[in-house]
């Protein structure tokens, strides 16, 4: 059966970029693959972060993993932390990334320009990144298309690593969602949305009230000549509307965008749309999050399931690089 991981941060308030381009997605494939999700917690470290609050944020991204319909009996979820070996195998990425390629790494150029702390691990994020997936020999990792050279990244070290070293790790394949790959920021619509940039207006959090989506998405900006047509290029703000009230509805936008000719309606649609695509999740989500003990049984026999599979790889990998035995 095919395996797949994928991870999330529990950095802040998860949005409808992670719900559409990652979370969703995961509780189709946790049915038809053996599937691994994580909250990767140490990733939260990498940036400036709030201690006391971190614990809380991630029993929330556990919960919202499970309002959105993960079911822990069929697919292991678990917290990165409780498994020591994700930051055990970090090490050995590391020693088998090349300084340049963890240059070249996109994502770090831009949070590194906007941070007056740059920490090594948010150079040697991708490193990390690399190791939780090839822990489980994984063949499929579902993210969004901003992670793609992460992806990249970690199939070239897990090559690299098995042409030096003897086959060792699976190299794995990244799998990028055709709509809702990068859900954009309804503000500044040439960036995605994100937890790490702060743009209220522009971001719809899962547990935002419907008249706060109305409001932000009736707000979104888009361009004057009120003509709907699906350019991501030249009608971004547009363009991201059609994408979500695609991933929403499951049409393709270019077909959505012959409905309208103005952009009022259209916004109404998609805000309706992605009101009643989260208040399932929503009602779900409060129920969940009132039970802490629940969560934490849930996450630590998932992190009892994943150390089971992680400690035969990681016992690999430390003979493949010539470490001695206790
Ligand atoms: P940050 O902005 O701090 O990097 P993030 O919001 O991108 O955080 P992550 O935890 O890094 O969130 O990402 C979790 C998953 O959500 C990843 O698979 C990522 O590709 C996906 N994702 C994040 N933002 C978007 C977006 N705007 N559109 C689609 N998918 C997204
Ligand atoms: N960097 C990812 C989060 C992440 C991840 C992973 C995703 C950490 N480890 C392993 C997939 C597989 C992000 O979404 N920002």
């Amino acid at each position: 059966m095919t395996r797949v991981f994928s991870g999330i941060q529990p950095s802040g308030d998860l949005h409808l970029g992670n719900y559409l381009g990652a979370l969703r997605r995961f509780v189709d494939d946790q049915h038809e693959h053996d599937s691994v999700f994580c909250i990767v917690d140490l990733h939260a470290l990498t940036l400036p972060h709030d201690a006391a609050a971190l614990p809380g944020k991630t029993l929330e991204a556990a919960a919202m993993y499970l309002a959105a319909g993960l079911d822990p009996e069929v697919c292991t979820l678990f917290v990165q932390s409780q498994v020591h070996e994700h930051a055990e195998l970090a090490w050995l990425m590391e020693c088998n990334a090349a300084y340049g390629e963890l240059s070249r790494m996109t994502q770090f150029k831009d949070k590194s320009a906007r941070g007056e702390f740059v920490s090594a691990g948010l150079f040697t994020y991708p490193a990390l990144m690399a190791a939780d997936i090839l822990l489980y020999d994984t063949d499929r990792v579902p993210v969004g298309d901003d992670q793609r050279q992460h992806l990249e990244f970690a199939r070239d070290v897990a090559e690299r690593f098995n042409s030096r070293f003897g086959p060792t790790f699976v190299v794995p394949e990244a799998a990028i969602p055709t709509v809702a790959a990068r859900v954009m920021d309804l503000q500044n619509p040439t960036n995605k949305m994100s937890k790490s940039v702060s743009s209220p207006q522009g971001t719809v959090l899962m547990l935002d009230a419907p008249k706060d989506i109305e409001k932000k998405i009736k707000r979104a900006v888009t361009d004057t000549d009120n003509e709907v047509r699906f350019d991501i290029e030249a009608k971004p703000g547009v363009s991201n509307l059609l994408g979500v009230l695609s991933a929403a509805t499951g049409e393709p936008p270019e077909k959505l965008a012959e409905r309208y000719d103005q952009y009022g309606p259209l916004k109404a649609d998609t805000a309706a749309a992605v009101i009643e695509l989260l208040r399932p999740v929503q009602e779900r989500y409060a129920e969940l999050i009132a039970d802490e003990a629940e969560l934490r049984r849930i996450l630590a026999a998932g992190a009892d399931k994943a150390q089971a599979i992680a400690s035969v790889t990681m016992a690999r990998a430390r003979s493949a690089v010539g470490l001695l035995p206790r």
